[in-house]
């Protein structure tokens, strides 16, 4: 079985040893202010509710990508700390509301806030935090509070486009791209957007650091699409195959129905409807597994990695570009494994 590993996206501050210590200082100082930003003295409740998927961990890419994005101006300016809080709240609020939807159990590899406060609970504290970024934004400037209350109206669009489904007659693919686009690359290229205008980089440069963080969204999106399927259970702190339980057409599933060897019976599986007990669950996982849906959708994560890539080389060479530019190569990875090694 491919190795299941995968490097952090915070690894990449290793491509330069002052740039690294300088992001992780300012990594901590936003740690400092996300749990500022949901404390409760007054009622520790909400605080215990809100706090709770803040503490269990995550990725923290974008965060990360805010930081590096202020590399391109005053990296050290209080508004790119800000930028860093407001898009991981909004991350939050969005994985609050997400879990409710799926009645999800698990996430970041805890019991959901919905699972154990239940739905009303983990709405309103998706809505705390959401307020609290709308609070945050407008401490930065109105071309700022443009930007996010356009990246989160496209994510709760794509998140509807999603749960809508496609018209009848649609192109599936063209959908599912719009989809990814509006539920992961606005969020993405809102922090690399915030974190350059918070460290007052030039406009043309705000530009080609929100294209680079809108493709490697879209990168990121289909690379999670294909762990949904590939990786064993709990490896992502989610379980496996969510996505065929809810019956949503993700790349590899719609490349798998491509696939003249398992497409007729992976679309008779799915024509029984959603949440499909163990066995046919197991069985499409496995379907996809051993076709080259895996493969084909592993290209597309390197296609829209190149076009981050691509956005980046307009940028001055600098160890935050190098960083960035690995991150397209950490995104790629977590992917990869199944790809090159397809399982019978
Ligand atoms: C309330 C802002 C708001 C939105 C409502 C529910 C919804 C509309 C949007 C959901 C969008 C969503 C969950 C997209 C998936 C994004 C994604 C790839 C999540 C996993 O991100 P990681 O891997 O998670 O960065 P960690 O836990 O590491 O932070």
């Amino acid at each position: 079985m491919p190795s299941t590993s995968h490097r952090a996206p915070h690894d990449v501050l290793q491509v330069d040893p002052v740039l690294g210590r300088r992001v992780r200082r300012r990594m901590s100082e936003v740690e400092r202010h996300l749990h500022a930003a949901v404390a409760r003295p007054d009622d520790p409740r909400l605080e215990i509710a809100a706090a709770h998927l803040l503490t269990a961990g995550g990725k923290r890419i974008r965060p990360l990508l805010a930081l590096l994005a202020g590399e391109f101006g005053d990296g050290g300016a209080p508004e790119v700390r800000t930028a860093a809080v407001i898009v991981e709240l909004a991350h939050l609020a969005s994985l609050h509301h997400d879990d409710v939807m799926d009645e999800a159990l698990t996430r970041r590899g805890v019991v959901s806030v919905n699972a154990r406060w239940g739905n009303s609970v983990a709405v309103l504290a998706g809505d705390f935090l959401l307020a609290k970024t709308a609070e945050l934004s407008a401490q930065m400037s109105p071309e700022v509070v443009r930007a996010q209350s356009a990246a989160l109206s496209r994510l709760v669009q794509g998140q509807l486009l999603e749960t809508v489904g496609p018209l009848p007659g649609a192109d599936l693919h063209a959908h599912y791209l719009r989809v990814i686009r509006d539920k992961t690359g606005a969020l993405l290229s809102l922090a690399t957007r915030l974190g350059a205008l918070g460290a007052g980089a030039a406009p043309w440069m705000v530009r080609a650091l929100d294209a680079y963080g809108e493709a490697l969204g879209v990168a990121f999106q289909i690379a999670d699409d294909i762990l949904d399927v590939t990786e064993p259970a709990g490896e992502s702190g989610k379980s496996a195959g969510l996505d065929l339980m809810h019956g949503l057409a993700t790349l590899p599933v719609l490349y798998g129905l491509e696939d003249d060897r398992i497409g007729t019976e992976l679309r008779e599986l799915l024509s029984d409807g959603p949440v499909p007990d163990e066995d046919r669950l197991a069985r499409m996982l496995a379907l996809l597994r051993g076709s080259d849906a895996i493969a084909r959708s592993h290209a597309e994560v390197e296609r829209h990695c190149a076009t981050a890539l691509a956005a980046l080389s307009v940028l001055p060479a600098s160890p935050a570009r190098a960083a960035l530019a690995e991150l397209c190569s950490v995104v790629s990875e977590r992917s990869a494994a199944y790809a090159l090694t397809p399982v019978a």
